[in-house]
């Protein structure tokens, strides 16, 4: 026999910030209603939800790491969409804003999930905000939710 630990799905009453670029914003503001969305779906209530305005995805992680610190926050989501262009630009914003992420959620022990959308195209992107492929704010929600119920099993 062994002991299953892991994390409901149900969403806390407790302050919840989410992180969005506005580059690109008619994909981010879907992922923003996907995460709102998935919250309420959940049980939590948007009341509860502050949501921070940076100006691209670079900008991300250090929001999320004040709003991480801030002791205020039982989870951060954060949400973007960094599509390639021309030149390698979306490389150096990617690999930053994902190891900034990974960094501030270890660092802090605070949920911070990964919502940011990373592809080669508009028509890539409008797939995964809300489209055919999903919605990576919903995703980065859910995985949110889960690791605030699960952190407390662990602890
Ligand atoms: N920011 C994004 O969120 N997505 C992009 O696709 C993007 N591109 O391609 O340039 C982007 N650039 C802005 C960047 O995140 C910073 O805001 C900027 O470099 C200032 O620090």
């Amino acid at each position: 026999m062994t002991n299953t630990i892991q994390g409901q799905l149900v969403c806390p009453n407790e302050p919840v910030a989410i992180v969005v670029s506005r580059f690109n914003d008619l994909i981010t503001g879907r992922l923003v209603d996907g995460a709102v969305g998935t919250i309420e779906r959940h049980g939590g209530n948007r009341e509860k939800v502050d949501v921070v305005h940076v100006p691209g995805s670079f900008e991300i992680p250090l929001a999320a790491k004040a709003l991480a610190e801030s002791g205020r926050y039982k989870a951060v989501i954060c949400v973007g969409a960094v599509i390639q262009g021309s030149t390698t630009h979306h490389e150096y914003i990617n690999s930053q804003v994902a190891a900034g992420i990974m960094s501030i959620t270890q660092n802090t022990g605070v949920p911070v999930t990964f919502g940011v959308i990373t592809c080669e195209s508009m028509e890539q992107a409008l797939d995964r905000a809300g489209g055919k492929v999903g919605n990576k704010g919903e995703e980065a929600t859910l995985a949110a939710i889960e690791m605030m119920n699960l952190l407390p099993r662990i602890r």
